[in-house]
């Protein structure tokens, strides 16, 4: 990376850059999944990254995948939507929830979406316990493959659309920030609250984010309700290098009826 600042973890930035945002607590565990809310089994579709399959949990950075040409990786605190919305621009059942599994929730999880091209499921913020993991887990892994990773081309942030810009969510960004690569963030869970409350949430959520100093973007999400795919799946395409036609092809966002769903997330 071409950037030479030395990037501190955000655990330690965060007393002192924070108190400017009001938010509501990272949230400290994980819930149980709700497959209710996985994709509809329609595979190639409505999906824009029909190929995309499970390759490999990393534990240290050198064994992330060497022929890499790009990536994008989610991050988010835990129940945020993360899995659901990659299940979801995959158009696969329960694809990334295979990084629920004891052993990968710590590590970077890698998705081979094109050849060369990949998906990399972050750890969920709120999955460390105390603050020696969150740090361990930051200096060892996270930190480094963030600050350092050349192929990474861009962060997708997801953020429930009614608890957006937590804690965290501003210490990743800020620490993010200086590394001068792109940050899209997905206000996901976008069906839980009204249009109206959408529209406020993502001028306010662009609003506050607009001073940062990097470059990011802000749209609505929804897994269940399929709203926003084709928007995000312009911008993580973009990224990777790859051409964008599936929104004129598929429709993606023009399918919601077809989608099955329960909504089953209590919060
Ligand atoms: N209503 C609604 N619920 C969702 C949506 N996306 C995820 N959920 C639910 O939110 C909970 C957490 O989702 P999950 O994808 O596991 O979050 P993660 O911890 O960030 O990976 C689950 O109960 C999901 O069913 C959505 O778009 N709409
Ligand atoms: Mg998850």
């Amino acid at each position: 990376m071409s950037n030479s600042q030395t990037l501190k973890s955000p655990v330690k930035i965060g007393a002192k850059a924070l108190p400017k945002k009001k938010a509501a607590p990272a949230k400290r565990s994980e819930k149980p999944v709700n497959p209710a809310v996985a994709p509809p089994k329609n595979p190639g579709h409505s999906h824009p990254f029909p190929r995309t399959e499970f390759l490999t949990t990393v534990a240290r950075l050198r064994d992330a995948p060497g022929d890499a040409v790009a990536e994008v990786a989610f991050v988010g605190r835990s129940n945020a939507g993360k899995s659901s919305a990659i299940n979801t621009l995959a158009g696969k059942t329960r694809l990334a929830y295979v990084s629920k599994t004891p052993g990968r929730t710590q590590h970077l999880n890698y998705f081979s979406v094109a050849p060369d091209r990949y998906f990399v499921d972050l750890p969920g913020y709120g999955f460390a316990k105390a603050p020696e993991d969150v740090r361990k887990q930051w200096d060892g892994l996270l930190g480094p493959y963030l600050q350092t990773r050349e192929q990474l081309k861009g962060l997708v942030i997801i953020m429930d659309i009614r608890r957006p810009l937590t804690e965290m969510d501003w210490q990743m960004l800020e620490w993010f920030a200086p590394t001068g690569r792109a940050v899209h963030v997905l206000l996901s869970k976008a069906d839980k609250v009204s249009r109206q409350e959408q529209t406020k949430m993502l001028r306010q959520v662009k609003a506050d984010l607009a001073d940062l100093g990097c470059p990011v973007s802000v749209q609505l999400f929804s897994s269940l309700k399929r709203t926003g795919v084709a928007e995000a799946a312009t911008v993580m395409k973009g990224w990777l290098g790859l051409c964008d036609n599936s929104s004129k092809e598929t429709g993606a966002d023009a399918l919601p009826e077809e989608v099955s769903v329960e909504d089953k997330d209590a919060d």
